[in-house]
């Protein structure tokens, strides 16, 4: 019997955008082998990698059932769709579409709105426009503040949010609100007074397929300070 995993993946330690993979696989019951790409050093501008993925970014996902034409899956929210499709139980999105469209809102406050302010390549593109630590540290806390502020407004006034952010089942919004806030705690920043981030993260992380996402516990993480 073939021991190969269907799925493989490119990936790092502390990517937010991975650890969206990571736990929705979790939540399927589904594996991928790892194949690590470092972000510090750089590897993700390698032209190997970019010709896998020309992002230069991970996560980025092979199906080794998928036909010889069908390109590596990129861009986690795409992947977390394409997951949910072939793999529904249980579901990441609501059964109707006003809820599915509130789900894909709060979704993209974060990973569209918010991660790619925090990214390494935007990192070092202001660092060689002139960006010292202290400015990037502060650019990292405003729009770290400025997303999950916005994010925890719309938690505590909106009468759909339940034990997590839509009702009281996990959805796609839930993990991408706890991909912020992991690598966010990450780089030791913590957002203050948005008391229902505080509240759904806790639910979430009380679950094995949060849990076992940690950035803190992937291969490649350092020790923990
Ligand atoms: N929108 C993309 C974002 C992917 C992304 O930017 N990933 C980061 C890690 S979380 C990365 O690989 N960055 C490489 C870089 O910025 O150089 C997604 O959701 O997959």
């Amino acid at each position: 019997m073939s021991t190969q995993n269907r799925f493989s993946m490119y990936a790092f330690w502390r990517s937010s955008a991975t650890y969206r993979v990571r736990v929705a696989l979790n939540l399927k019951g589904l594996t991928a082998d790892e194949h690590a790409i470092d972000l510090d050093r750089g590897e993700q501008r390698d032209s190997s990698f970019l010709a896998v993925n020309p992002m230069g970014a991970v996560p980025t996902l092979i199906d080794a059932e998928a036909g010889e034409s069908s390109p590596p899956l990129s861009q986690s929210l795409a992947i977390l769709e394409f997951l949910d499709e072939t793999t529904p139980r249980p579901p990441l999105l609501p059964s109707d579409p006003h809820g599915r469209a509130r789900v894909r809102s709060l979704a993209a406050m974060l990973t569209a709105d918010t991660h790619p302010l925090v990214v390494p390549r935007l990192k070092r593109y202001l660092t060689e426009a002139g960006f010292d630590a202290a400015a990037w540290r502060r650019w990292q806390i405003h729009w770290f503040t400025t997303g999950l502020a916005a994010y925890e407004q719309r938690l505590a006034t909106e009468a759909a949010t339940g034990t997590y952010s839509h009702g009281d089942a996990v959805t796609m919004a839930d993990i991408c609100m706890a991909s912020i806030v992991m690598v966010a705690r990450v780089f030791d920043i913590v957002v203050p007074d948005v008391p229902t981030i505080d509240r759904i993260m806790a639910s979430c992380e009380a679950q094995p397929a949060f849990a076992a996402a940690n950035p803190w516990r992937q291969e490649g993480a350092p020790p923990k300070p």
